[in-house]
Parts: C-alpha cells; structure tokens; sequence
C-alpha cells in the first residue's frame, strides 16, 4: 500500500542522512570477471562494503545472505572457512576477501574511487551504520521464503539512494541473486530492475518490489 510504501521511504532516507552522504555512484565499471559480493542489508559492516562498490562505481554479483537464509550462506562457509559478512570473490585476481575495511580499501585501489572520509570516523562510522539498520526496522535481516529466479537480476541503483535501499532489502531478504551496477549508463536516477527471465524491466522502488513480491515470493 502507498503509504507504508512513504513511510518506509521516510525511514530509509533518514538512514541514508545517518550515512553522511556515504555511496555515491561513480562512473560504472564493468569487471571482465564476477566480483561476487555475499552480503546482508542489515549488516552494518556490509554496508561499508557496499558504500566502497557503489563510490568505486564497479558491477558486482551480489549474493545475498539474509540470517536464516540457506541459498548462498554455506558458500562462504565453504570458500573462507566461517560464516562472516561482508565477503568477497574476485575471479579477476583470483581472491576473496573478508572484513568490511580490506573490501573497501580493495576495490578503490582496483577499481577506482576513493575511500570515503567517513571511514576516517573510525568506531562512529560503525555506530552510524548500526543506527542505520535499527531506523530501517532490521529490514534485510532476516530471510523471506522466494523462489530462486533461473538467471540472476539486474539492478541498478546507488547504495546513497533511498529508494534503491528499499528494494536492495527485498532482494536481500528473498536472497535473490543479482548484478548490482551502482550507476545505469543512460542517465535515469530512478532505481531500475531487469529481469532477464521474463524480459521485463520495472522502474521505481515501489513497482520494483511489488514486481518483486508477486514474482518471487512463495
Ligand atoms: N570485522 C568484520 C565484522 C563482520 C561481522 O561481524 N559481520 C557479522 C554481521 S554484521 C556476521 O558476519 N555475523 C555472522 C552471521 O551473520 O551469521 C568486518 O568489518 O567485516
């Protein structure tokens, strides 16, 4: 219904104000290879990660990793050793990584952008990140049963966006596997969705995660 729809776009954007301006999309950068980012919305230190994809402006993979979620939490288990998120996968230089800060620093040294100077606030730039999951409710937290589309989706939509945030924790929560490219290449600055298995293509939050819910939620 519209108006939660407005309230949670109310809430998100106050997150996105407790994020000090953190996530902007640079110029896209397209990898040759998967960078494969296992991650959760309601995880402030993937956050931190996800601010570092967006403001370097590269594609990644994002398989999401939602508490409770079954579909891509026993990789990470099985790649790194234990279950901690942020982690990432780079096929391009054939690592992968953990810790929200090692992220960042690798993806602005590879890929381009620079380190925000939040990250300088050190333990107040988590604290930050944590007030930013309680004001979203916990949302991206916990796993929603979905079922899993063939071919993964595409979304476009900067981690600073509130009304990209607000589907990103539907794409968590359902732990729907997708290309995130921060910046779309035509100038649009609405959230964008492609799905590659009905050839449709939704913008807007709200259309997103309504397509979202009727096509995916089981
Ligand atoms: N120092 C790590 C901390 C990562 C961390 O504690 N992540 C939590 C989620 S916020 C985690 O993986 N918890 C285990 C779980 O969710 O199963 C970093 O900065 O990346």
């Amino acid at each position: 219904m519209a108006v939660f729809y407005w309230f949670h776009l109310l809430l998100s954007l106050k997150a996105s104000i407790l994020r000090l301006g953190a996530g902007g999309a640079a110029q896209a950068v397209t990898p040759e290879k998967p960078i494969i980012l296992y991650e959760f919305e309601g995880c402030p230190f993937c956050r931190i990660a996800r601010e570092a994809v967006s403001q370097s402006g590269v594609s990644v993979l994002v398989r999401p990793c939602p508490k409770g979620g079954k579909r891509f939490r026993p990789h990470v288990k099985k790649l790194g050793g234990k279950a901690q998120f942020p982690f990432l996968v780079d096929e391009n230089a054939d690592l992968s990584m953990y810790e929200s800060r090692d992220i960042s620093t690798y993806l602005h040294k590879n890929y381009g952008g620079n380190r925000s100077w939040q990250r300088f606030l050190g333990p107040i730039d988590q604290i930050l990140s944590q007030l930013a999951v309680l004001i979203r409710l916990l949302a991206g937290t916990f796993v929603k049963k979905s079922v899993a589309p063939e071919t993964p989706l595409e979304f476009i939509g900067a981690e600073r966006d509130p009304r990209a945030r607000l589907v990103k924790e539907i794409l968590c929560e359902m732990e729907l596997e997708y290309h995130w490219h921060p910046k779309g290449g035509d100038g649009e600055s609405k959230p964008a969705l492609n799905d590659p298995n009905t050839k449709e293509t939704i913008t807007g939050a709200q259309a997103i995660r309504d397509y979202l819910r009727k096509t995916y939620r089981s």
